[in-house]
């Protein structure tokens, strides 16, 4: 804004002065426009964790961590590449939303080749800062977890490949069966390579009207590919985001660079008002919730509102520069009377 406030000094001829109105105008009718686009994901600070992470000493605002978990400038290292190794990250404040995203910004890397693991999961879960051994948090958790499985315990014949992203909702009463990779208890996966990249890796968790889709970001386009959608997940108000991991025999760096929870802007829906504090996490289970995508959702709505914002920009940006140009020409029409 600067640039155009010193622009207006040095703007003298009437013409010219239209122009410079006209640029206003253009420009504070696509900045409402950009605007409304920032409403629609609100970043909420208190869930989100983002550099410079520390706060005054070695604390983090909102967070805590422990087990093998250090925290440098640029990332926060749950696990080194070193046998038998937990870390955790919990965030301290009980999240109230209930629509949301969580986009966590990682980097899974080590010296193996062949032989790596075993991996980290991201949590909404009622406990927090618990050791145990589901990728070092404790087992028959309430709550959701998203497990990045980097190496396969299974020993018979692989339905899947690893590294292998899932997700399983527990009331408290299942058991995480590392045996089996949790296959038995997994609501859906899908084999993601997401190890030992250059490229920046991210993964996406969206939890919206009981509506549960896993994204990735790992192939370096900048984009988001679904991994699993699974639809009728109810999960409660007040619980805790949290990333463990764990090495044993195998090991990786498990590091984590940025942590973002965003609020949902959704059109108002009754289901909303809901109490969801005190409901225990169920699933209902589809057969293949992939192969039946109906998407009733007024989406398309909002899509066509900005559409047509951009339209009267655009046109508003068209209508500026052609009177601009008029001006522009019969200025120079009177000056070469003048000289005349
Ligand atoms: C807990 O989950 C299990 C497995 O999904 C289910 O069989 C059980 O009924 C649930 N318990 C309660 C109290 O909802
Ligand atoms: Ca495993």
């Amino acid at each position: 804004m600067t640039a155009d406030v010193q622009c207006i000094f040095h703007l003298k001829t009437q013409a010219t002065m239209k122009v410079f109105w006209c640029y206003v105008l253009a420009v504070s009718i696509l900045g409402a426009v950009g605007a409304e686009w920032n409403t629609n994901d609100y970043m909420k600070r208190e869930h989100s964790l983002v550099r410079p992470y520390q706060g005054s000493g070695m604390t983090i605002p909102h967070w805590d961590f422990m087990g093998s978990t250090v925290v440098t400038n640029n990332y926060i290292r749950l696990t080194p590449d070193l046998q038998s190794k937990q870390g955790a990250l919990w965030n301290s404040v009980p999240c109230n939303v209930r629509n949301w995203e969580l986009q966590v910004h990682f980097k899974v890397h080590g010296k193996g080749r062949e032989l790596f693991g075993d991996g980290f999961a991201i949590w909404y879960a009622k406990d927090r800062m618990q050791t145990g051994p589901v990728f070092g948090n404790k087992d028959y958790f309430q709550g959701l977890a998203i497990i990045l499985d980097t190496y396969s315990n299974h020993n018979g014949p692989h339905n899947h490949q690893h590294p292998y992203i899932s997700a399983m909702v527990n009331n408290g009463t299942l058991h995480y069966d590392h045996d089996r990779d949790g296959t038995h208890t997994q609501l859906d996966g899908c084999e993601a390579k997401f190890r030992n990249f250059e490229h920046d890796t991210h993964i996406a968790i969206r939890y919206e009207r009981d509506t549960l889709t896993v994204s990735t970001d790992i192939a370096n386009k900048a984009a988001w590919k679904e991994c699993l959608t699974v639809k009728g997940i109810q999960l409660p108000t007040g619980y805790y985001f949290g990333i463990t991991a764990t090495t044993g025999d195998l090991s990786d760096n498990h590091d984590i660079m940025s942590i973002r929870l965003f609020e949902l802007d959704l059109p108002d829906d009754p289901k909303d008002d809901e109490d969801r504090s005190n409901i225990l996490p169920s699933a209902a289970f589809f057969e293949s919730p992939r192969d039946h995508v109906d998407d009733p959702k007024p989406s398309s709505l909002s899509g066509v509102k900005i559409f047509l914002l951009m339209l009267v920009g655009a046109l508003a940006l068209i209508a500026c520069v052609v009177i601009g140009i008029m001006f522009y020409q019969k200025h120079q029409e009177n000056s070469r009377k003048r000289l005349y």
